[in-house]
């Protein structure tokens, strides 16, 4: 490792612009001649629209333009399309309803966007929205997995009988009956893992730009995502080739999933800038965030758990329905079905698993990816389930897991849900954990507890996800509608500072710390003279962006095969300058070298000779120091790892606080430690808001009641105790970094431990289940019910 290489916990490049208030984010950008959009939402879960009056909004000061559903589709401007098809279980395609981007005859969710306002400025677009008068008819809703599959229940969708998107399924029935069948022990479970909104601290935005002397537009947008943007835009709603549309993600101020999509505000200012000829921004407020963004988790599973005698793991099988919302976002299906049952074996080793997983359709805002993405419902049932397994058999919560977790030994791991682990050491994380959890004294801090009056519990799980999005074949025929590999140029410049073109999008992760740490490792240039550039498809030259933590482990990898490129590039010129053969040239510490000798050539003098080749092997090599390279990753990669939780519960007040947070994660060779325990803590903030404090609360009629932060809980630090976060490394096995991912693993390990150990510390009060949020009316209420019953 060098001083700033791959290992060293290097301060964050990008911090300098964020500490100083000089990020520049999507709201921030003004172009010359700015206009502003306001959009007018549906008030109502579901209407049919009779009539749109626009006259007076178009007749109020400032206003520019009213456009409405029938001029989006006079214009010829595609649906919003999904990016992933699921098959049924008998190979008919799900159901895919179409999505315009202002609604046309039908409102299907409150916040549905109907008409679009563009002023002069953005008070007056506000004030000229009131006066749009919609006309609607109020038709009845469902907003509940439960009244949507009942039988009277109203339908989203004519042509989605039952209000069923898919129904899907994964594993061997017969072989898991056939478990079951001979079983010593079953153990059942009914759980919901509940719907969440996503907050990121800076809310969505777009700013559209259509340049009539060139015909060409510029999209300016919050996302995390861009190039799959322009290629979603060019083929599918703007129609326009993707060398007239140049699309920037600048400074992101998080997305946490929410901002991969392609959003219709997206498409509608990019389309409003021409029709008004000027640019047109729209940035939502926050209470508009949380009936526009896709919210995430939102599953209500049945799952039962076959052991023999010993307690060992049979099998398993799962029921679960999840609910997409009124529209398929652009990877709604795949969180449920790829992302989450595949992942239902966890860490433990089984012979047989079925999973059957149903689509509901309800009239809410669309259900899709939030941090961890189906793998935290996947580990939030398992880890339940096998608590409920130990209570239920008398077996040490720790020791039903150790006797059932994979050993290193038996890796590559094939699971019954289609994914091969290739490496792993689950045992060594759990040790970790509980030794920095201080498990051996637990005890003397619960009677210190119950001295206080409180409740002590302690909470386990031991969970593994799938990260490093993902082999492009593979995702291919499970119904992805794009490749999922990654893209990186390497610029070396003549005086041997570096710029690095990346695919994917940092907005919070520190990659412009973390990639120019792998130049810094390979060429040994400093990460001060190391700029990585990411965010804008004309400068870029392809990318998938950053979701399902991917970019170290595929974004990384394709820097490094680009840096193979410039090491071997420059062993040819370094082998020239020396008078020597290439095949006699190392590269070692910055420096190419004759083996064997002290002769010579530093990689900036390499470099500098690139850019002026007097003395240059031209009829072999070109001048120039520039390589690009395209990664697809053969496999996903595996970060595992045990999360402990301690809580103390006020048995007067139901308030659940956490003491405890002791986490060891396996998330491959590490880049930079402080951002990896940095990546962790941000997730465990939300794994702990999920089992804590955040839902969103929708009633009978669809409308989301608590849409603000007057109603929804967002957990603060002060909520929190110092995490303890440690790691044990295992290499993964297929890319050249040896990396796997970090950035959810707090999210999906943590949720069921703050459930396992509030349960817990209820147990003696009879209390043997609680539900996600575990508010302080629900513990209370869970208590006083326990009372009643004793
Ligand atoms: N890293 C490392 N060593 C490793 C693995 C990762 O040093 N072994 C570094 C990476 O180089 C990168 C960071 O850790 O700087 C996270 O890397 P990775 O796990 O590859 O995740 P991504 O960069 O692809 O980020 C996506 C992930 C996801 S899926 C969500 S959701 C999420 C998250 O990251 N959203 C975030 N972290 C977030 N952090 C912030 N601040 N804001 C968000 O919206």
């Amino acid at each position: 490792m060098t001083a700033q290489g791959i290992g060293a916990s290097i301060k964050r490049k990008e911090d300098r612009r964020f500490l100083l208030g000089k990020g520049q984010y999507t709201d921030d950008i003004t172009l010359p001649n700015q206009s502003y959009a306001v959009l007018v939402r549906s008030p109502y879960a579901h209407a049919k629209i009779n009539k749109i009056d626009t006259a007076a909004a178009k007749k109020a000061a400032g206003v520019l333009a009213v456009l409405t559903g029938d001029d989006v589709a006079k214009a010829g401007l595609g649906g919003i399309p999904c990016g992933w098809q699921v098959k049924n279980k008998d190979t008919t395609p799900m159901v895919e309803p179409p999505h315009p981007a202002l609604a046309q005859g039908k409102v299907r969710h409150v916040g549905d966007p109907v008409a679009m306002v563009i002023a002069n400025s953005k008070a007056e677009a506000k004030a000229a929205a009131a006066l749009v008068d919609v006309d609607y008819d109020v038709l009845p809703a469902v907003a509940h997995i439960a009244d949507a599959t009942a039988p009277s229940a109203a339908l989203v969708w004519d042509e989605a009988k039952g209000n069923i998107c898919f129904d899907w399924h994964l594993g061997d029935p017969a072989a898991t009956d056939a478990a079951f069948a001979k079983a010593k022990h079953k153990v059942e479970i009914e759980l919901t893992n509940n719907r969440v909104a996503p907050n990121a601290m800076e809310p969505r935005a777009a700013n559209g730009h259509y340049d009539l002397a060139n015909d060409h537009y510029t999209l300016y947008t919050t996302s995390q995502n861009p190039h799959l943007i322009r290629l979603l835009m060019a083929a599918f709603t703007l129609h326009v080739p993707e060398h007239k549309l140049r699309v920037v993600a600048p400074d992101v101020g998080g997305g946490f999933g929410s901002k991969i999509y392609h959003y219709a505000e997206e498409l509608l200012v990019a389309w409003a800038s021409k029709v008004v000829g000027r640019p047109v921004k729209w940035t939502a407020d926050r209470m508009e965030a949380f009936i526009s963004d896709a919210h995430g988790r939102d599953h209500v599973s049945k799952a039962q758990l076959a052991l023999d005698a010993n307690g060992k793991f049979l099998a398993l099988r799962v029921n679960t329905l999840a609910n997409m919302g009124a529209y398929l976002s652009t990877f709604a299906p795949a969180i449920p079905t790829y992302l989450y049952a595949t992942l239902l074996s966890g860490p433990y080793d089984f012979s047989a698993i079925y999973a059957e997983v149903k689509a509901i359709f309800t009239h809410t805002v669309a259900v899709d990816a939030y941090r961890g993405a189906g793998r935290p419902e996947a580990t939030y049932l398992l880890e339940r389930l096998v608590d409920k397994a130990a209570r239920q058999l008398g077996i040490d919560r720790v020791e039903l897991r150790r006797r059932n977790l994979i050993k290193p030994e038996q890796f590559p791991y094939q699971t019954q849900v289609a994914l091969q682990y290739d490496t792993g050491d689950y045992q060594s994380t759990l040790e970790l954990a509980l030794k920095a959890n201080d498990h051996a004294n637990y005890a003397k801090r619960k009677q210190a507890s119950e001295k206080n009056g409180k409740l002590r519990g302690w909470g386990i799980s031991t969970y593994i996800e799938a990260c490093g999005i993902a082999p492009s074949a593979l995702v291919g025929a499970l119904g992805a509608r794009a490749g999922l590999y990654e893209a990186a140029s390497v610029r070396v410049h003549p005086t041997g500072s570096v710029t690095v073109f990346t695919g994917t999008h940092s907005h919070g992760q520190g990659h412009e710390t973390t990639f120019a740490q792998l130049i810094a490792d390979r060429l040994g240039v400093s990460t001060d003279n190391v700029e990585v550039v990411h965010g804008d498809t004309d400068r870029i030259p392809f990318g998938m962006g950053t979701y399902g933590s991917r970019s170290a482990a595929v974004g990384g990898s394709a820097i490094v095969k680009a840096l193979d490129k410039i090491v071997d590039k420059g062993k040819k010129i370094a082998a020239h300058l020396l008078e020597a053969s290439a095949n006699d040239i190392e590269f070692v510490d910055g420096k190419y070298r004759v083996v064997g000798t002290d002769r010579a050539k530093a990689f900036g003098e390499v470099a500098f000779a690139a850019y002026v080749p007097h003395n240059y092997p031209i009829e072999t090599v070109e001048p120039g120091l520039e390589e690009t390279a395209f990664y697809d990753p053969k496999n996903f990669t595996f970060p595992a790892g045990c999360h402990v939780v301690e809580v103390e519960v006020d048995p007067d007040t139901g308030v659940v606080e956490v003491v405890d947070v002791a986490i060891a994660d396996d998330v491959g060779v590490i880049i930079n430690p402080m951002i990896v325990d940095g990546q962790a803590h941000g997730g465990l903030a939300q794994g702990i808001g999920q089992a804590l404090y955040e839902e969103t609360i929708y009633d009978d009629q669809g409308q989301l009641v608590n849409g603000s932060y007057m109603g929804y809980c967002m957990p603060r630090a002060a909520d929190f105790p110092m995490f303890k976060v440690g790691n044990h490394v295992t290499a993964c096995t297929h890319n050249p970094l040896g990396v796997k991912g970090v950035g959810e693993v707090g999210a999906i390990g943590v949720p069921p431990a703050v459930i396992n150990a509030v349960i817990d510390a209820l147990e003696p009060l009879g209390v043997t289940d609680i539900s996600m949020p575990a508010s302080p009316e629900k513990v209370w209420r869970a208590i006083k019910n326990a009372k009643k019953g004793a």
